[in-house]
């Protein structure tokens, strides 16, 4: 299914127009085209390929489908490029205007499908799992920035659009992950539709915690690892916190910075990296299927 594209302007900033506005409440999500440009996004690759941390604390998540995806959760954004595309106006000032509130850093996140082996995502909110985290409104989102291409080969991410405006599904453990009601996504895509997202590295997509998404195992030659920024509404930060979900505020800088941050030697502390167990927090209270 077609589904509308955004464009920054020329100097590479981004304007949230009305319309840009109008398309994420009704689609929930925006997707937009080269945000990031080709050297924005070399420097973003190398951080990400070269960062110990990153790399170290990273952990399996088993799929239900005999694959897993790895995935590395941390809570700060760093002055380093992955804090500082985290922090820039054009990704967290874009967030600001679409949740019409300041945001702060609920987590950034590399997810790594491998090729060959990656292994899915099945159907979910992220606020099927966020809720379980103490959030009281679905006043969250995620950005999707792909460090290489994304499409239907390697494991793109698929949408049901406006699905966000179902409200939350109950989800279910599946494998180490959770899976929305599979009767609810069945008739909500026959409702629905579906669209495959496929994204250049550079295309940043921006959306709501409610919509419903998957992706499939990576079976093709080339990798899909994808850095997620996930942020909240200040307005929405939960009553009881604990160190993933606490408000902190985001300091926004210009684009600019992304380009002219120094190379940072970011100790585990300073990322505050999530450990298996903090994850497995989000699944807590929902009952498993085998
Ligand atoms: O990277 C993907 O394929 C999906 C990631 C995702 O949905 C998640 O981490 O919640």
């Amino acid at each position: 299914m077609d589904f509308p594209e955004h464009h920054p302007t020329s100097t590479g900033e981004f304007i949230v127009t009305e319309d840009v506005i109008n398309d994420y409440n009704e689609w929930g999500f925006i997707l937009v085209i080269n945000l990031l440009d080709k050297q924005e996004i070399e420097l973003l690759r190398e951080t990400i390929e070269t960062d110990d941390g990153i790399q170290g604390a990273c952990d399996g998540r088993a799929d239900g489908e005999q694959r897993k995806i790895r995935v590395t959760v941390w809570k700060n954004a760093i002055d380093d490029v992955t804090g500082m595309i985290a922090r820039s106006e054009k990704i967290a000032g874009t967030f600001q205007k679409l949740l019409n509130d300041e945001v702060y850093h609920y987590h950034g996140k590399l997810i790594m499908k491998d090729a060959k082996t990656g292994g899915a995502h099945i159907w979910h909110q992220d606020y099927g799992y966020w809720y379980n985290n103490g959030f009281l409104f679905p006043d969250l989102g995620t950005v999707f920035i792909p460090i290489d291409d994304a499409d239907r080969e390697n494991g793109c991410l698929k949408f049901i659009p406006k699905s966000h405006k179902a409200g939350r599904i109950e989800h279910l453990i599946v494998g180490g992950q959770a899976g929305a009601d599979t009767e609810r996504v069945a008739y909500l895509q026959d409702a629905l539709g579906l669209c495959h997202v496929e994204m250049k590295a550079g295309d940043v997509l921006f959306f709501h915690s409610n919509l419903l998404h998957r992706s499939e195992q990576n079976h093709s030659e080339r990798r899909r690892w994808a850095y997620l920024i996930a942020y909240c509404a200040k307005s929405n930060t939960p009553p009881e916190v604990d160190f993933r979900t606490r408000y902190s505020h985001l300091d926004l800088v210009p684009n600019s910075a992304i380009k002219e941050c120094q190379p940072a030697v970011p100790t585990r502390e300073s990322r505050g990296f999530f450990s298996q167990a903090d994850i497995s927090a989000s699944l807590k209270g929902l009952r498993a299927i085998h």
